[in-house]
Parts: structure tokens; sequence; C-alpha cells
């Protein structure tokens, strides 16, 4: 099964041949060819090059989709034109699972002041107003959250003025606003840095009742997304781990409000929280580690480390027989499987944290990872960031409000003392840190940031991966080569991919995916005729 390729160097050339010799040297800075030992540096959170086709989304679909989306008793209300709040409107597939049927669920819900032409002359605060009064008048919700689309910024609309007022008015209801106009920043990234930012200042910390149990963490930049959360929450709770709060998904507002009461931040998506764990930190002494609940063998690696942070022989024996019970039921379907698997390649080109972490589920498969890349993650997510403590290699957007976040006099409370941060730092415990993607993937292995549509046609031209991760907008594209694309964003529909029984799920749905003789089927665009595969039909 080892397949050979050109040289990386070459495909680097190729790839970029066609563009104008300006925009062909900015993108080879994006364009690396791996070396884990002495990681090269990626230019990554860059504008992406306009008329380029990228995988992209927006600020407001990072601040309103990504972060606050999930939290099911909020009332989320998109201020703008009505498209922005269709168009995320559950299509990412956060799920939540409400404890009774007389709990706050507005997920299923789609909220907007829908702008018209009036409101875009001659201003849409009022009509903002009106509609968060509306919300409350028929839901009664614990919070609202507003959130800025692109032309609200452009007519200079103030969304905090009109939330600030209508907190005073209704009392009981914590009503915020979001500065998170699709067009900050150059990618969805923004919007998580201005979701950590607000949720930071309007919800942590507003509730220090201190729960039971004796291992209380939070989980941070897990979205439930095909309820891969409740899969991570069965495991927690075998494991006598409380879960205080989710950031976010299957959260609460309650939980958001009460998480500085936890005594250790997880965070396995880092690209979309690691401000949160950041702010936690230094306002109330909470370390931050970073974990990965998808694959098997990653989990129970994240549960061990969990149990060595808090240090408790009770906590980790009790790992130890969770692991030694889920472990062996997920080896025996990789034993079934993987004859099938072994050997094939994969690509991922996935948002900021799924492209490194699906990576493990394929290694058990015993598929390699030939080319893989984010879309809008940083050079920490790539390159991996220094141990302790607050290194920032890699700033935002200048246009996103830092938050100044100093210590709570009442609440700062380090959690582990520097001695303890060392010993378990000695004992190869990275706390604060996050090693990235690159020193995982294999030397010579092509590490694309915000790859172009243009550019994936043609890894997949020389490659000829067994299997492509993408998105909706790639799949279908991608498919027409032959090639099978499995959407790492959405789960087609599938899921939950995390955790012991999530591995299971994955190697099934991968094994169908890679072994489906259709493929064959199809000619791809080189393999015909110019015309043949047109895909116009004929009578
Ligand atoms: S659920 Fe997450 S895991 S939050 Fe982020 S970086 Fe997106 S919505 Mo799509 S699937 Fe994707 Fe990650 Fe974190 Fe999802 S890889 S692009 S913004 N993402
Ligand atoms: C987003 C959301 C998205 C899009 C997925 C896709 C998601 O970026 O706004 O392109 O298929 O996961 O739903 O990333």
């Amino acid at each position: 099964a080892n397949k050979t390729y050109p040289d990386p160097s070459a495909i680097r050339e190729e790839l970029v041949q066609k563009y104008p010799a300006k925009v062909a040297k900015k993108r080879t800075k994006s364009i690396i060819i791996n070396d884990p030992e002495t990681v090269p540096e990626v230019q990554a959170n860059v504008r992406t090059v306009p008329g380029i086709i990228t995988q992209r989304g927006c600020s407001y679909a990072g601040c309103k989709g990504v972060v606050l989306g999930p939290t099911r008793d909020i009332v989320n209300i998109t201020h703008g034109p009505i498209g922005c709040s269709f168009y995320s409107w559950l299509t990412r597939r956060n799920q939540t699972k409400p404890e009774t049927d007389a709990d706050a669920n507005f997920i299923t819900y789609c909220f907007s002041t829908d702008m018209q032409e009036e409101n875009i002359v001659f201003g849409g605060e009022k009509k903002l107003k009106v509609a968060i009064q509306e919300a409350y008048d028929l839901f009664h919700p614990k919070s609202i959250a507003i959130f800025s689309t692109c032309p609200v910024g452009l007519i200079g609309d103030d969304v905090h003025a009109a939330a600030r007022e209508m907190k005073e008015k209704l009392g009981d209801c914590n009503v915020f606003g979001f500065s998170c106009e699709g067009y900050r920043g150059v990618s969805q990234s923004a919007g998580h840095h201005i979701a950590n930012n607000g949720v930071f200042k309007h919800m942590v910390g507003r509730n220090n009742e201190k729960k039971e149990g004796k291992f209380r963490l939070n989980l941070l930049g897990e979205y439930n997304i095909g309820g891969d959360a409740f899969e991570i929450e069965r495991i927690f709770k075998k494991c006598g781990i409380t879960l205080v709060s989710s950031f976010s998904g299957n959260s609460t507002v309650g939980q958001l409000e009460n998480a500085h009461m936890a005594d250790l931040n997880v965070i396995m998506c880092h690209r979309s929280i690691n401000y949160m764990g950041e702010m936690m930190e230094t306002k109330y002494g909470i370390p931050w580690m970073k974990i990965n609940f998808v694959g098997a063998e990653s989990s129970a690696k994240s549960l061990r480390r969990i149990a060595q942070y808090f240090g408790d022989e009770g906590l980790k024996a009790k790992v130890e027989e969770v692991i030694a019970e889920e472990l062996p039921k997920v080896k025996a379907v990789i034993d079934e499987i993987r004859p099938r698997t072994e050997g094939k390649t994969a690509m991922l080109f996935v948002g900021g944290s799924r492209a490194h972490h699906y990576q493990d589920l394929f290694t058990e498969l015993g598929m390699t990872t030939v080319a893989a890349g984010y879309e809008f993650a940083h050079r920490d997510d790539y390159e991996g960031r220094e141990v302790l403590p607050g290194i920032k290699i890699d700033a935002d957007s200048k246009n996103i409000e830092e938050l100044k976040v100093e210590a709570d006099p009442e609440l700062y409370k380090p959690r582990k003392s520097e001695a303890e941060l060392e010993a378990l730092k000695a004992e190869g415990l990275e706390i604060n840190g996050y090693e990235g993607m690159m020193k995982q993937m294999m030397k010579k292995s092509l590490v694309v940031d915000d790859i172009s549509h243009y550019e994936s046609e043609k890894l997949i031209e020389i490659y000829k991966p067994d299997i492509f991760c993408a998105g909706i907008k790639e799949k279908y594209v991608v498919q027409k080569m032959g090639v099978p694309l499995k959407q790492l964003h959405s789960y087609d529909y599938g899921g939950p991919y995390t955790g012991f029984e999530g591995a299971v799920n994955f190697y099934r749905d991968i094994d169908r995916m890679v072994n489906n003789p259709v493929w064959k089927l199809i000619k791809a665009p080189w393999e015909t005729a110019a015309g043949e595969n047109d895909g116009v039909l004929e009578a």
C-alpha cells in the first residue's frame, strides 16, 4: 500500500502555477511541506485573495452560529436582512437535550429583525428594540443576544445601546449585543473571538454557586455536532467527572454563568475558544488543558490526562476501568474493518480544529493523511503553542476590541500552585499549551491553509485520495471527480463521532464510503474526453 507521489515541492509549484505572480507568491507561503521535527512556519489567518474561491465563512457565522448558537435557552436575534438568519438556522447540526419538557429550548427557532430597505436608510434600532420586546413577551427567556450582520455596522446601528436600554427596561432578562458584522476580520475566526469576549463579559461570573462534585471541569470548544457532546457526557459520568459547564454544546445560560466555579478547563477546539480559557485563567485562576475526544486512543489519553491533573488515585483507577471496558469493543470493530481500509489515503480541509483531530481516527483505520489544512485557524493551531502562560504568537484582526481582563480579587484562586504546575509539566502533562497539527503529520505531507477551490481540485488530481473531507460547498464537486467526500462539519447527517461509541460510528461510515464500488463508475474530468462528463443531460 505504499503509494508514491510526485515530489511535494513540484506539487506546490503546480498548485500556484496558474496564478498571477503576486497571488502565487502569497499562496506559496500558505502551502507548506511538513516536517514534524522542525515545524515550518505557515502563513495563516490572512485575508483571502479576492477572486479566489475560499471555503471560509464570516464573522457573524463564527459568533452567532458557532459559539452562541448551541446554548438552548438564549434567544439569539439576528439583526439584519433575513438571509443571514435563515442560512444559519440549524444547518450546523448542533444538538441539545433539555432535561425536562418544561425547559426552554429556542434552538429550533429562527429569530431575526428582517431588516428592509427602510431600516437600512433610516436606521434599524427601533425595529430591533421592538423585536427584543416581542421575543421577551412571547418566551420570557433568561437572556437575549443580538447579532450584527454586515449592514448593521455599515449604517451605524448601535446594538449595544439598544441592548442596554432593553435590559434596563425588562429587568429580569440579560440582553447583550455582538458587533460581529460579517466583514470583521478575515474569516469566522474573528467571530469566535468577539463571541468569547462577549460571553465572558456578559455571562461568565454571574452565579457563584458551587456545585457538588470532586472533579469539576468545563468542556470548552465542543459544540455537540451530531451528538458529540452526549457521548463525552456519557464517558465523564461513567468516570465520576462533573461537567460544570460546556462551551457551548448542549449548554444552558445557567451553566455558562456558573463556569468560573470549575477547577479545570479542558479544550477540544482550541481555535474557537482559546480566548475563554485564557481569560478564565487570568481572572479566576483556572488552568486549561488541551484534550481531544475524537479517536478512541485520543479519548483514552484525554481521560488519563484529566485524571493526572486532578492527581486522585481513585479517579485514575476509575478512568482505567472505563477505558478497559470501552476500548476492547472499539478494537474489535477496528480488527474487522482495518483490512479493508489499511493503506488508503485521506485529505482533510476543514475549519480550525477537525482537520487535525480527525487524522487520529484515520490513523486508527490504518489510513494516511497525505494533505490537510484549516480554513481559518491561526499559526498556533498548525505549529503548536508554547507551554505557559498566555503566549500569543498570533493576533486577531485589529478591529476586534480586546477585553482587558484582570484577576478578580474575590474569586481569583489558582487551582494549582506554580510548584504543582511545574510538577505536572515534569510528568509530561502540558498545561495551557497546544502541540498543533503539524507535529502529528508525516514528513513531506502537504499542509495548505485556506485552500482554494482550484487548489483542492489540483490536489485531488495529483494524489487521487481515497477520501476527501470538507464541507457542503465542496461535497458534490469532489464526488463528481469519483472521490467520496465526507463532511466533517455536519457529518453528513451521521454522528456522533467522539469518544468510543463515536469512533465505531466513524469507522463504519468511512468503510462504507471508501469501499463503495460506485466511485469507480464515475469518470473524473481528467479521465474523459472534453464534454463527455459535463453533466449536461442528453435525450
Ligand atoms: S463545530 Fe467547530 S471544531 S468550532 Fe469551528 S473550528 Fe466551524 S462550524 Mo464547521 S465544523 Fe468546523 Fe471546527 Fe472548532 Fe464546526 S472544524 S468549520 S468554526 N468548527
Ligand atoms: C460555518 C458553519 C460550518 C459550515 C459547514 C460547511 C458548519 O462555517 O458557518 O461548509 O459545510 O460546520 O456548519 O462550518
